[in-house]
């Protein structure tokens, strides 16, 4: 029976998945007989930074939302190398990483363009994608790794977000797999100084933002990439303090108003809160 779960899991999530709805650009799935393939998971922000990279490009595609904590699993079995998502089947070719992905959008459709023409631009643009990547995106994912470890209540959130079937059962089951994931990020060791580095990191993404790099009419591949890690830390409760009213939370609004479950405050460390708040 669970096996049945498992396996019509994709169709169903796809079709219903709540926080998607929200997303102003089109619906989540449709079919598609173009060879465009996208795997994803519901709370992965690069995820998102994919879908939506894949929509701008006005590509027709199927978007496959796999099981959140087997997904390391699933995607293998799709016949891709590594264990993670985003994952993008185009045309014959695997992607697997979101700038391998918005580099493979940009050369198989180059219109509407993901990277500026004047090559000083695209280079800020490039250099930007990275640091988002590098540098910003593991922020939201050590967090919420950590809290579905420590906090059952935000574990049940996810796996409620997902739509999988009995989700008491599910994330009660899960929690071995989450103690994996948080131990592959060295969450408890790195607690601190993540909570510490978020509004560093926001400062930044704020300054790229005042010299145009990213924020601007036409969403650019850093955008997707900054912002949606953006979206995942605002969708922290704990960290209202720091992430509320900057421009980076108002572009990411605009760019992706929602995915995810919300986290209500008092999941993170105190401790931890405020002397980030002090500092
Ligand atoms: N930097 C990569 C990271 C992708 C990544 O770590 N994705 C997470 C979900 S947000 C994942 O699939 N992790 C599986 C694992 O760690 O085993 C990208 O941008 O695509």
């Amino acid at each position: 029976m669970l096996g049945e779960a498992i396996k019509s899991f994709p169709v169903r999530l796809a079709d219903t998945h709540r926080s998607l709805n929200h997303c102003p650009l089109r619906p989540p799935t449709r079919l598609a007989p173009v060879g465009t393939t996208l795997y994803g998971i519901p709370p992965s922000h690069p995820s998102h930074a994919a879908r939506l990279m894949v929509e701008r490009k006005g590509l027709d595609y199927k978007m496959v939302w796999l099981l959140p904590g087997i997904h390391f699993i699933l995607i293998r079995t799709r016949g891709f190398r590594g264990g993670t998502v985003p994952a993008l089947k185009l045309d014959g070719r695997k992607f697997q990483d979101s700038v391998a992905i918005s580099r493979a959008l940009e050369q198989a459709k180059p219109d509407p363009p993901l990277f500026p023409a004047d090559p000083h631009l695209r280079m800020r643009v490039e250099d930007a994608e990275r640091w988002g990547e590098e540098r910003l995106q593991p922020l939201p994912r050590l967090l919420t790794r950590w809290m579905a470890v420590h906090r059952p209540d935000a574990r049940l959130l996810l796996a409620k977000d997902a739509g999988v079937p009995l989700p008491s059962v599910a994330s009660w089951l899960n929690s071995p797999v989450a103690r994996h994931l948080a131990r592959n990020v060295d969450a408890d060791g790195r607690l601190e100084e993540t909570i510490a580095d978020v509004p560093k990191v926001l400062d930044q993404v704020d300054e790229l933002i005042a010299e145009g790099v990213i924020g601007g009419d036409q969403p650019n591949a850093a955008d997707y990439q900054i912002l949606t890690s953006v979206q995942a830390l605002l969708s922290i409760g704990d960290l209202d303090v720091v992430t509320q009213g900057r421009p980076s939370a108002r572009a990411a609004k605009r760019v992706i108003p929602a995915f995810g479950p919300d986290f209500p405050a008092g999941l993170l460390p105190a401790e931890s809160l405020r002397a980030t708040a002090r500092s």
